[in-house]
Formats: structure tokens, sequence, C-alpha cells
């Protein structure tokens, strides 16, 4: 079957009044999100070896494989996009209790944690992703990828958060200013409580 595109959880208008432009969304799920969708069941339609795995498997089969380099690439922004949209709320910003305690314990606080995480997201060079993941160890840790990787594949972590910071994610809210754009997600944007279930689930 088919890969498709998820419906947004909340309408594209949904974070405007939060820094996140009708306009913004529209493109980034109804068009980039897309491209990842048609394109990753082109390469299914003419590769037997894909055919009948998951998303998940595509993923893990795909990666550091060069002659796969494609199908990985879309196929990781096909799950991060998922992953994405459940990752933002028009009630976005606040952190639940349980989640903050294990930032603070883990991080020394909520705004070390931010900090962290603008940290990686700034200094992701190019396109790619900034992510809050629960590690083997048990501990909170914050990661970045590249392009379309993720910590599923570089198994680096159970994602419980992670903000896209390729261009098209932020450029009409934000132009160039990226650490503004990432700021701004964190306080007002960002699903804690998706997180916060993600580590109850774990
Ligand atoms: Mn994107």
């Amino acid at each position: 079957m088919a890969f498709e595109l998820p419906a947004l959880p909340y309408s594209t208008s949904a974070l405007a009044e939060r820094g996140m432009q009708q306009e913004t969304l529209e493109l980034h799920h109804g068009k980039h999100h897309q491209a990842y969708v048609t394109a990753l069941n082109g390469f299914v339609e003419k590769n037997p070896d894909l055919q009948g795995k998951t998303l998940e498997e595509i993923v893990y089969f795909s990666y550091n494989k060069p002659d796969l380099a494609p199908v990985f690439n879309n196929a990781g922004q096909h799950w991060n996009h998922i992953l994405f949209w459940e990752n933002m709320s028009p009630k976005g910003g606040a952190i639940p209790a349980k989640l903050e305690q294990k930032i603070t314990s883990d991080f020394g606080g909520v705004s070390q944690f931010k900090d962290a995480f603008k940290a990686a997201g700034i200094s992701q060079f190019g396109s790619g992703w900034a992510w809050l993941v629960l590690g083997a160890d048990g501990k909170l840790k914050v990661t970045k990828t590249p392009n379309g990787g993720n910590p599923l594949a570089t198994g680096e972590g159970k994602v419980l958060l992670g903000i896209d910071v390729w261009e098209h994610s932020y450029y009409l809210d934000f132009r160039n200013r990226r650490p503004d754009y990432i700021t701004n997600w964190l306080d007002k944007i960002a699903n804690y409580e998706y997180a916060e279930a993600a580590l109850a689930a774990a």
C-alpha cells in the first residue's frame, strides 16, 4: 500500500498567532511533505526490496547504503515530518510537570535544555533537524542530524521532540533568522505534552 500524507492535527492557520503563518504550513505540509511521500512511493514501486516494508523498516534498511540514499532521504523526511506535525500545538510551549522534572534532572534546568536545543539547531550546517531524545542510558539528550536523518536511523535514542531547521520551515516567518525561529518554537509552539507522553511510553 502506498504511503500517504497524514492530515495536520490542526488547521493551517492554527499556529499563525504563535509565529508560524498559514502559508508556511500550507507549503510545508502540502508541498514539501507531499513531495517526499510522492518520491518515496515512486522508489517503492520500482524496488521490490522495499515493497511490504513499513516506513520504519525502510528507514533502517536504506540507512548508510549509498545506492539507496535518495530512498533514505525521502523515507526519513516522511517519518520526520509525521512527527514534526505532532510536535507542534496551538497550545504549545507549556512544559508539563513530569517532563520538566526530567529535564531539570538531566540538563540542570529548562533554560539549559533550551540553550542546548537551540545550539544544536543553529549549529546544524545547512538543512537538518534538532532532537530531544531519551538515550539508552535513560537520560535525555539533545542531538542533531543532517538532511533527512533522524535518531531512529542513527540509534541515538527514542525521539521525544524534533524541530525541522530546513529553511523552508522558517523562511517566510523569520527570513534568515533561524535562532529566532527555534526560540519561538520552543517557547510558543513545541508540543511538550507529546514529549511527555512519549517519555512515559518509553
Ligand atoms: Mn520540512
